[in-house]
């Protein structure tokens, strides 16, 4: 049997990366790191051909797995050399029980399988749970269709949701941005029109990953970056699992039709009333009592706020009710086979 590589873990960037090697890789690997495996069972340092230093482990006779730092070019790298000593990578993974040997059934290695691409740390308590809950499934209690819509909002805690920012320009959008997200990924600025291509940043929620888009401002200017910026917005929009909408106090709220058909949007899911510092509290809270979807005040300046928009953004997402029900996570279509095969 050859041998062939799978990168467990995602391209994104990461602390650390799983590779496992299936197959005859003994060879491989002491070509690569110029020393012999470590035996069954046991964990080495072994340094990859001078690209990166990665734990180096041996799961079962025919798997290894290669733990190096996470970063997207070091991968990439080390999944070259891999190739170049004859073993590929190969894109479709091996089936769960071959990646996990360790696993002490089907529903035990599809989640380990799952584990290893949730981006969100809120994924792994309830993925720990789900062997048992798949174990035990009550088709009668928990019918198939029902577990299918649940899982379409859950599979947000594997696969990072996008969470579009929209609004007037200057609006305090930028900054409020990189207020969540502790350092300066947008530019800002008094001026309005600042931001002219959509800003993308990873932002932890409360547990939950989310790909957050800071766009340009709506209005004002009328040059051809506005255009072009209007361009990106209609491409970047319908990508959007959640659409907030933000504003200064002094700005019409709720936004009416014609100010979301200008942003591309017929409705935004989340109303931020930005810059709040600048407005009487009461003001503020009479703005959102009218608002027909959830609304907050925040300031990106004072912090206040912030804790209520990420939990709010979090509880739009992906509710709390959903994460905790008593129900099995649909993860994996090969979950179901793997109850009717156990049946
Ligand atoms: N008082 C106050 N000022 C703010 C706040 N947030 C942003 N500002 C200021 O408002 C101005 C505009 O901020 P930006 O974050 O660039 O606004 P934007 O919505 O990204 O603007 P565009 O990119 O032009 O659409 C800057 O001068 C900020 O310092 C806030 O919470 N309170
Ligand atoms: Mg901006």
């Amino acid at each position: 049997m050859s041998c062939t590589a799978h990168l467990l873990t995602s391209r994104t960037p990461g602390a650390v990366a799983v590779i496992q090697l299936v197959g005859e890789c003994d060879a491989v690997v002491r070509a690569l790191t110029g020393r012999s495996l470590p035996r069954p069972g046991r964990v080495a340092l072994r340094d990859l051909a001078g690209i990166d230093s990665a734990v180096v482990t041996r799961v079962s006779d025919d798997s290894l797995l290669v733990m190096p730092h996470g970063g997207p070019r070091l991968i990439t790298r080390i999944l070259e050399a891999l190739a170049q000593h004859g073993c590929p990578p190969i894109d479709e993974a091996p089936p769960p029980a071959v990646l996990y040997p360790e696993a002490e059934d089907e529903f035990e290695a599809l989640m380990l399988a799952a584990l290893a691409e949730a981006q969100s740390s809120a994924a792994i308590e309830l993925l720990l749970r789900q062997p048992r809950l798949w174990r035990n499934w009550d088709r009668q209690k928990h019918p198939l269709h029902m577990l299918r819509e649940r899982a379409v909002i859950l599979q947000r805690l594997i696969h990072p949701p996008f969470v579009a920012l929209v609004g007037p320009v200057n609006a305090g959008k930028s900054t409020l941005t990189n207020a969540l997200a502790g350092r300066d990924t947008s530019l800002t600025s008094p001026l309005p029109g600042t931001t002219r291509d959509y800003v993308g940043v990873t932002l932890d929620l409360q547990g939950l990953t989310v790909n957050w888009i800071d766009t340009p401002g709506i209005g004002s200017t009328h040059d051809s970056l506005d255009e072009q910026a209007k361009e990106l917005l209609r491409m970047t929009l319908p990508r959007a699992d959640l659409i907030i909408w933000a504003a200064p106090p002094v700005a019409p709220f709720p936004p009416d039709e014609q100010e979301l058909a200008a942003a591309g949007i017929d409705h935004a899911d989340l109303l931020v009333i930005s810059k709040c510092d600048l407005a009487d509290p009461a003001e503020v809270e009479k703005i959102c009592r009218s608002s027909p979807v959830p609304c907050l005040g925040c300031s990106a300046l004072t912090g206040e706020g912030s804790a209520a928009l990420c939990h709010a953004v979090a509880e739009k997402l992906v509710p709390v009710s959903v994460r905790r029900a008593d129900s099995p996570w649909l993860f994996d279509e090969r979950l179901v086979a793997a109850a009717e095969g156990g049946t």
